[in-house]
């Protein structure tokens, strides 16, 4: 396989110096499987702290960055800012950023082109509600989501995508692995018939939604799951199970 497993943790808005010193020495003294590529994201105000701190094989990612470099826009991080502390990655396009934050779709794609221009690399987060689901529409729903990034990015090297159902987000109802199979199957054809067939064989499709140290290994196995995208879990020492699950 082509593609390197990818283990994001997305910390949100928990931890505090004391309680991601613990996580870091965790993940410091932990031995990872020989092909995995994990990136921790810790709140914003920590960005700074955890990649002083923690071991640099291990990558450090945002939970968010603005659309442009800097200006009046109060309580916003550019992704300059981020290359300055030397952090690699932001996650974009995160279903609470669209839900609670009322993010759309071209604000995101916007954000995640001006990433990529600054040279920070980007996990964008795409997924179906539960409604939507129900509706039958969840292909309509990501396809949306992706054409709205395609119209802004055109090099897709350094994305990966994380597919995310919000039905499975923090509900401690994760997608079955078929079920999270069907829809990577669908979005990496879709990558063949509007990006190309060679982004679509190397641009990794995770998935997040309540992922466990108990259900990561299933999911793992299926072809088209290249990674994880983990929240509530990563905070806790079973990550280092979920990081290992394709070993
Ligand atoms: C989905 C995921 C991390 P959790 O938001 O992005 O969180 O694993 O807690 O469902």
């Amino acid at each position: 396989m082509v593609r390197k497993f990818f283990v994001g943790g997305n910390f949100k808005m928990n931890g505090d110096h004391a309680s991601l010193m613990k996580i870091v020495e965790n993940l410091n003294t932990s031995n990872f499987a020989e092909d995995v590529e994990v990136v921790i994201a810790p709140p914003a105000i920590y960005l700074d702290f955890v990649r002083k701190s923690v071991r640099k094989e291990i990558e450090v990612a945002a939970q968010n960055a603005y659309k442009v470099s800097k200006g009046a826009y109060t309580g916003e991080i550019s992704p300059e800012m981020l290359k300055d502390l030397n952090i690699g990655w932001v996650i974009l396009g995160h279903s609470e950023r669209r839900t609670i934050f009322n993010e759309s779709d071209e604000l995101i794609a916007s954000k995640i082109s001006h990433a990529l221009e600054v040279g920070i690399k980007v996990i964008a987060c795409i997924g179906e509600r539960l409604e939507e689901r129900e509706a039958g529409v969840t292909n309509d729903v990501v396809t949306k989501q992706l054409v709205a990034i395609s119209q802004k990015v055109k090099d897709w090297t350094n994305v990966v995508i994380a597919y995310e159902p919000v039905w499975a987000i923090g509900t401690g109802k994760v997608a079955t692995p078929e079920q999270a199979q069907e829809v990577h199957n669908y979005i990496r054809n879709w990558l063949i018939k509007n990006v190309s067939e060679e982004t679509s064989l190397n641009t990794r499709i995770i998935y997040g939604g309540s992922v466990t140290g108990g259900n990561s290994s299933g999911l793992a196995q299926k072809l088209d799951i290249d990674g994880f995208l983990v929240g509530g879990a990563s905070l806790k020492p079973e990550f280092v199970t979920i990081i290992n699950s394709r070993a």
